[in-house]
């Protein structure tokens, strides 16, 4: 039973196979003056606040709260530790609304307990551009946890999206809610093995030893591709182009234009990273990789605090293999000192992931869509999106 979710215009679970059903929107827009203009009640003592994630000050409330309170794995052996530059990156894309940064305070000490946000971005669906926003940062403190904020928090969202004329929002979890339209898996690649078996977050497989692993795991000093680069501000309109007719190929994927593609992959230390391949002859822009930055806080370890994360984002190859294309990605990941390299199953990942010693996560991350049915589950290979 889902008290929330089933009050909500998403996939039920059960219309599930219903072919009566068609795909699009689930709920009409209602004219903007029909919008709730008041912020939802909070319980007493709690107040609402707009989060202005410039303000230096603001920012380090957000990074706390996230840093002490947001996503862990089933064993609660590693927390995500969002970057302050990552957030504001990931909170600013062109065209951003201020408004939807929402935290809750408790109102006598002004502590910061609760968090959401969401982000304007065109989704195309099949044939479809939407507007919409996508939803993340939802976080409620360990200590309020279960009370049913987060639904308070997750329609507040949604009534300032609406205000903005906006009906539909994409959002991935790590639980299960009506109703997934894909279901994804995250896979990791050893780039410092010592350290993620010294820290649990992997194991020495059956019958090796440490060397043989570090061994396994090794990675050549330099890249290899002839022409590989990273990616420079002049790149922007080759990026855009070359991207634009990758992600034309999958059911659901951003609809990125040349000031998307700048804010979102132009490279930004520690936050996000985009190499491209330049044909030495033609001077052509033929291939491009990215993966952004995402440390994990290391609970209660003697010696290790942080583990160094990288994320892999978009990925497009059209001369170079892009089996090469993402070794080359593993080799500079490497040579900037990531522990680790990480990937969900999406687009064309499967095609280098065991090849290139990637392991099986045991997370799953599902992708929803709110008041926007699908017919059916997406294969996560359909999916031409990846939210931070
Ligand atoms: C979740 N992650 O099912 P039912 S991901 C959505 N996303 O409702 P309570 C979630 N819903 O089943 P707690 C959810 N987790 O009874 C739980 N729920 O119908 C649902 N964790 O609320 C849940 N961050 O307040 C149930 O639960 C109801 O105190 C229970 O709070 C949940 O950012 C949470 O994993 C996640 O901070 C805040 O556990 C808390 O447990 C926490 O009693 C650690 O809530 C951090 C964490 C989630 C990361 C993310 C995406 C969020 C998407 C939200 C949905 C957006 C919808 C679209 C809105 C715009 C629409 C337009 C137009
Ligand atoms: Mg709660």
């Amino acid at each position: 039973r889902h008290k929330f979710w089933e009050t909500q215009p998403v996939g039920q679970f059960k219309d599930i196979g219903d072919s009566s059903l068609t795909e699009g929107p689930i709920e009409l827009p209602t004219p903007l003056s029909e919008v709730k203009q008041e912020p939802y009640n909070l319980p007493d003592h709690y107040e609402w606040v707009t989060c202005d994630i410039n303000s230096e000050q603001m920012c380090e409330e957000v990074y706390n709260l996230l840093a002490h309170n947001y996503v862990e794995d089933d064993e609660n052996m590693f927390r995500f530790k969002y970057s302050k530059e990552f957030l504001r990156w990931a909170l600013q894309p062109p065209g951003y609304f201020k408004s939807w940064h929402i935290g809750v305070r408790v109102k006598s000490t002004k502590k910061m307990v609760a968090f959401i946000t969401g982000i304007p971005a065109r989704i195309r669906v099949r044939d479809e551009v939407v507007h919409m926003a996508e939803i993340n940062f939802l976080c409620v403190h360990k200590k309020l946890r279960t009370k049913r904020l987060a639904p308070v928090m997750i329609k507040e969202v949604t009534r300032r999206v609406h205000l903005e004329n906006m009906w539909q929002a994409a959002y991935t979890a790590g639980v299960i809610f009506p109703t997934p339209i894909a279901t994804c898996q995250y896979w990791h690649r050893s780039l410092n093995p010592k350290k993620l078996i010294d820290v649990g977050f992997s194991r020495l497989g059956a019958r090796m030893t440490m060397s043989r692993t570090i061994k396994l795991y090794k990675l050549p000093e330099s890249t290899i591709t002839p022409g590989f680069r990273k990616m420079e501000i002049h790149d922007v309109p080759a990026v855009t182009r070359l991207i634009r007719t990758y992600l034309s190929r999958f059911a659901v994927a951003p609809d990125f234009d040349e000031n998307d593609v700048e804010h979102w992959l132009l490279p930004k230390e520690d936050v996000i990273d985009s190499f491209l391949v330049e044909s030495p002859e033609t001077h052509e822009v033929t291939d491009f990789c990215s993966f952004y930055t995402l440390p994990f806080s290391i609970l209660g370890h003697p010696s290790y605090s942080l583990l160094k994360a990288a994320y892999s984002f978009y990925n497009v190859s059209t001369v170079t293999p892009l089996l090469q294309l993402m070794n080359d990605a593993l080799i500079v990941a490497k040579q900037k000192d990531y522990d680790v390299f990480n990937a969900l199953d999406v687009m064309q990942n499967e095609s280098f992931l065991r090849e290139l010693k990637f392991g099986p996560g045991d997370g799953k991350l599902h992708y929803y869509l709110y008041n926007y049915r699908m017919r059916h589950a997406l294969k996560p290979s359909e999916l031409g999106l990846v939210l931070l």
